[in-house]
């Protein structure tokens, strides 16, 4: 039996994908309202598959509760956020999470960390716990890391194709998580040390904002040069060794616009190209404000009360708001003091996060002249032709009205 710690976006689909493959799996999370919400059947967040993969698990009677389980494997998949002044990883929760299971495991548990940590933060956070509780690490409890890989929109396909990575610090170990995991990963699974595991999970997502920081930048050259970046990059991108992601409003989620933070605490003066791209990044909801202004006053729109920002969340086809650009927007305009009415709509997000917050699409659309795209849902995409007459000012290049501007 497994017991997953933490029932939020990683850890949820990965203990239904256990489940769903006949292991036997306890989910626990500590808030009571998420463990009784899925307890009465119900799924926390959307997903594209997520709803049929939790059917399936509690066909296999998978168990949600709020107390931790004595058994053999813990798979930990708590958030991992930054201290926002030294940038380094705040482990509050995986600690927390370690030594509840400290308290129930028998000895020969393997504790596995799916939370994605900074290189090192086993060695400093992790084994005192185990070892102040008289453990002896690699005879009474084991530790492993498996860094988590799966992108919200995709998770359900993800998990089951995309290769995985486990740190252990015995090869024997490791292999056995590995077959664990082989349940339902049907792709390569790498076992190597715990530290490797670390910063290898941390790389993997600061070599993606460093790549749409670029993007990002090239945005801003070429707005000043007159050049369409989006040109540039499509063309670059033929050439076999480019590859160039997207520009964009900003970098949100609870991952890439965090993870290279963590290198940032621990080396600073060496994770300097790592830096200079998180601020590029950070500085795109204030780009995107400044050409809010300008396209305002090149179409004579004197009034934010007839502007409207298309999405809330953090990227397209998801409901997770965290780090959103848009939220750093509207805080920006809070502070600029023209808050409250610019207008907001967000087909995913149903509940009221921001004053002047539509739930109808068509109210919406007929209260602005000026509308801002800053997510791709498919909504808008199949929605296209409702813009006709708007100014319309795309961060996403998913618009191809005439007249649209861009970032
Ligand atoms: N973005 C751009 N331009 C792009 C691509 C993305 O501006 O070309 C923006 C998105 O709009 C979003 C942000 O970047 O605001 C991050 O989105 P994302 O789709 O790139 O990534 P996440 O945060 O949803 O998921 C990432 C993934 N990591 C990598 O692709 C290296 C995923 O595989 C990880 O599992 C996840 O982080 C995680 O939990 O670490």
């Amino acid at each position: 039996m497994i017991n997953v710690i933490g029932l939020g976006y990683i850890g949820l689909p990965t203990a239904l994908m256990f489940a769903s493959h006949g292991v036997e799996v306890v989910g626990t999370d500590y808030n009571k309202e998420l463990v009784k919400t899925l307890q009465s059947g119900e799924t926390t967040f959307e997903e594209d598959g997520l709803d049929e993969l939790f059917k399936e698990a509690v066909s296999k009677e998978i168990k949600f509760s709020t107390e931790y389980i004595s058994t053999d494997v813990y798979i930990v998949a708590v958030p991992t956020p930054y201290d926002k002044i030294s940038k380094k990883i705040d482990a509050c929760y995986v600690i927390g999470a370690v030594e509840n299971v400290m308290e129930v495991c028998p000895k020969g548990a393997t504790v596995v960390i799916e939370s994605t940590i900074s290189p090192g933060t086993i060695d400093k956070f992790v084994r005192p716990i185990i070892e102040a509780k008289g453990f002896t690490i690699g005879d009474d409890i084991n530790i492993v890391h498996a860094p988590e890989r799966i992108i919200p929109g995709n998770m359900v396909y993800e998990l089951k194709h995309n290769s995985r990575t486990i740190g252990s610090d015995n090869n024997e170990v490791g292999e056995k998580i590995k077959e664990l995991y082989s349940s339902f990963c049907q792709s390569e699974i790498v076992v190597t040390d715990i530290r490797t595991a670390e910063m290898t999970k941390i790389v993997e997502n600061t070599f993606r904002d460093i790549n749409i920081a670029f993007a990002n930048e090239l945005t801003k050259i070429c707005r000043l040069g007159n050049m369409d970046v989006y040109e540039i990059i499509k063309i670059a991108n033929m050439h076999p060794r480019v590859n160039i992601l997207q520009p964009g409003p900003g970098v949100g989620g609870h991952c890439i616009s965090v993870d290279p933070w963590f290198l940032v605490g621990d080396y600073p003066g060496l994770a300097n190209i790592i830096l200079a791209a998180r601020k590029i990044n950070d500085s795109m909801p204030e780009f995107v404000l400044e050409r809010i202004n300008e396209i305002m006053k090149e179409n004579g729109i004197m009034d934010v009360a007839k502007v409207g920002l298309y999405g809330l969340t953090y990227k397209e086809n998801v409901d997770d708001v965290r780090e959103s650009p848009t939220l750093q927007i509207i805080e920006s305009m809070e502070r600029h003091l023209s808050s409250g009415v610019i207008k907001v709509y967000d087909p995913n997000v149903k509940r009221d996060l921001v004053p002047n917050q539509y739930h109808d699409f068509d109210k919406f659309i007929a209260d602005i002249d000026m509308v801002v795209l800053l997510v791709g849902h498919a909504q808008i995409k199949n929605n296209m032709d409702m813009l006709k007459g708007k100014v319309v000012f795309d961060t996403r290049k998913i618009c191809d009205l005439e007249g649209t501007y861009r970032l």
